[in-house]
């Protein structure tokens, strides 16, 4: 089958986020991991234009409560895109799968029901290392590739057509 030609999408440039506005919601459970997927977002929100006028950032305590503190955003902040930064550990309970279920059910629900991107920045690890390996570790940080994605959601959005 021929490979199809995708070079007229230009799906590697990131558009300019000058004229975005940003929420960044983070959970204080995990804190280390949290603030470096935080620390990321924002350097690379600022890297491609944001400005820090237009950059907020807001804590709750745990990743249960981030689509709740996303729903603060849409609500009170009107934001372009709200970025949703936490770290679940896996543990010896299943506290773990209920945190996750919530987390990605409460976000699905806010990108339909405010037809806006919520991005999904949760860490959903193992163990502490792994964790640490992807927020600004071996793997990257995925606060960053959180940021590109809502500037190229916002961007779609203002560019639907
Ligand atoms: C209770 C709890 C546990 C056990 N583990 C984590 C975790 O690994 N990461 C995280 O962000 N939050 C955790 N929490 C807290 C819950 O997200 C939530 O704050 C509480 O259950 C209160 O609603």
């Amino acid at each position: 089958m021929a490979t199809k030609d995708l070079s007229q999408y230009n799906i590697e440039s990131v558009p300019s986020a000058e004229s975005m506005r940003f929420g960044i919601v983070v959970a204080e459970w995990n804190y280390e991991i949290t603030s470096a997927l935080a620390k990321g977002a924002i350097y690379t929100l600022k890297k491609h234009g944001a400005t820090s006028d237009n950059i907020l950032v807001k804590y709750v305590p745990g990743s249960f409560e981030l689509p709740l503190g996303a729903q603060f955003f849409a609500e009170m902040e009107n934001v372009d895109a709200v970025i949703i930064l936490g770290c679940v550990i896996q543990g010896e309970t299943r506290h773990f799968d209920y945190i996750c279920d919530g987390v990605t059910k409460g976000t699905v629900d806010l990108n339909l029901k405010y037809n806006k991107p919520f991005i999904f920045g949760l860490l959903t690890t193992n163990d502490e290392q792994q964790a640490k390996d992807r927020a600004g570790g071996i793997h990257g940080n995925k606060g960053d590739e959180a940021a590109v994605t809502a500037i190229k959601m916002v961007h779609l959005k203002q560019n639907f057509s």
